[in-house]
């Protein structure tokens, strides 16, 4: 009999595969719907359900790609011919994953801070997820940097958060994708990211152990160390190099692997980052992507709704992945673009 502590292990390594990652393609109802609103797609559940059909049977795509991140809709959705998402995945060698948070909310008392919600009947919904094929999950927290925010409240509340979620997980036999988010908005320095960042992990680091969560079966997937938007940029090495040494710092080399969020970052420059990250110091950890607009923008603004550009579409995100996929080897060049 395979121990549930095996299972985790082996799901989280078969996602961190040597040069694969992870399409995060799990945008809540608003996210999608904000997406599609500036490309005129009508913002309907059926565009929903043929734009992932699109993305999932990308041919190829298991070549990049080690697991989707999908949210709860597209779970239990099918292509046009009734087969299941699931199965077009499973059949392409990727693994299923969902998104299990309600979404942040307004933290009572700290304006400008968000609290993400989604643990009530969690226990019950990861069995009809892990019922329906999913084999790893999924939860953001997001953290603002901004005059006297983050507060240790806000911190401490969504590490808390994120273990409990993690430990839900672990006990459905689910891989916990563990996703504390500095954003970037704001006119911040690399520095000051650094900094909030460090403080972040510390904590979910905390609260993961004080929730008993097995390192080996989780993973995290963090922002990368970035100047705010507004603010002063960072060259790709800067933002490389404040990365590896944050995480070098805070993440135990026990942690099944890292995959980042792409966070707003340009498609190419997510790319680059990744790769920087990977010319220096030996890494304790896999690191890799799991990158949502980095990967799925050139194939939603290529499909625009129009099925007639479906194949194209597909090629935009088939060549994301595979630079992505390049990138998390360290073998990523511009001209990988042009293939
Ligand atoms: C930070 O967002 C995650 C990674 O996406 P990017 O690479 O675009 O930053 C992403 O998985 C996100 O959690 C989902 O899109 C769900 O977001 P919403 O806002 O819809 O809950």
């Amino acid at each position: 009999m395979t121990l549930p502590a095996n299972s985790l292990i082996e799901t989280a390594r078969t996602l961190m595969a040597p040069g694969k990652g992870l399409l995060a393609m799990d945008e809540s109802l608003g996210t999608c719907n904000r997406r599609f609103a500036p490309l005129g797609i009508a913002q309907t559940e059926e565009n929903r359900r043929r734009y992932r059909e699109l993305l999932v049977t990308t041919p190829q795509l298991g070549q990049y790609i080690s697991g989707a991140i999908l949210f709860e809709e597209t779970l239990f959705q099918h292509s046009a011919d009734g087969t299941p998402f699931v199965d077009i995945l499973k059949a392409a060698g990727i693994v299923t994953g969902i998104k299990v948070d309600a979404g942040a909310q307004p933290l009572a008392g700290f304006a400008g801070e968000r609290i993400t919600e989604g643990l009530d009947g969690l226990r019950e919904r990861l069995q009809r997820y892990a019922a329906q094929g999913a084999r790893f999950a999924k939860w953001r927290a997001v953290i603002a940097i901004g005059d006297g925010i983050p507060s240790r409240t806000a911190i401490e509340a969504n590490a808390q958060g994120l273990a409990r979620y993690a430990a839900l997980c672990q006990e459905a036999g689910l891989v916990p994708i563990v996703e504390p988010e500095v954003l970037m908005d704001g006119d911040h320095s690399l520095a000051r990211c650094q900094a909030v960042t460090g403080e972040v992990l510390d904590e979910v680091f905390t609260q993961l152990h004080r929730h008993a969560v097995l390192l080996e079966g989780m993973l995290l997937k963090p922002n990368m160390v970035v100047p705010g938007q507004g603010g002063v940029p960072a060259s790709v090495e800067e933002v490389a190099q404040a990365t590896v040494q944050t995480l070098r710092r805070k993440v135990p080399a026990a942690v099944g692997g890292i995959a980042f969020l792409s966070g707003g970052q340009s498609s190419p420059l997510a790319t680059a980052h990744l790769n920087a990250m990977h010319q220096g110091l030996a890494l304790p950890w896999p690191l890799t992507f799991s990158y949502g607009r980095a990967l799925q923008d050139d194939a939603l603004r290529t499909w625009g709704g129009d099925d007639a550009n479906r194949t194209q579409a597909q090629q935009a995100l088939l060549r994301r992945a595979q630079c992505n996929g390049a990138a998390a080897l360290g073998q990523y060049s511009e001209a990988l673009e042009a293939v």
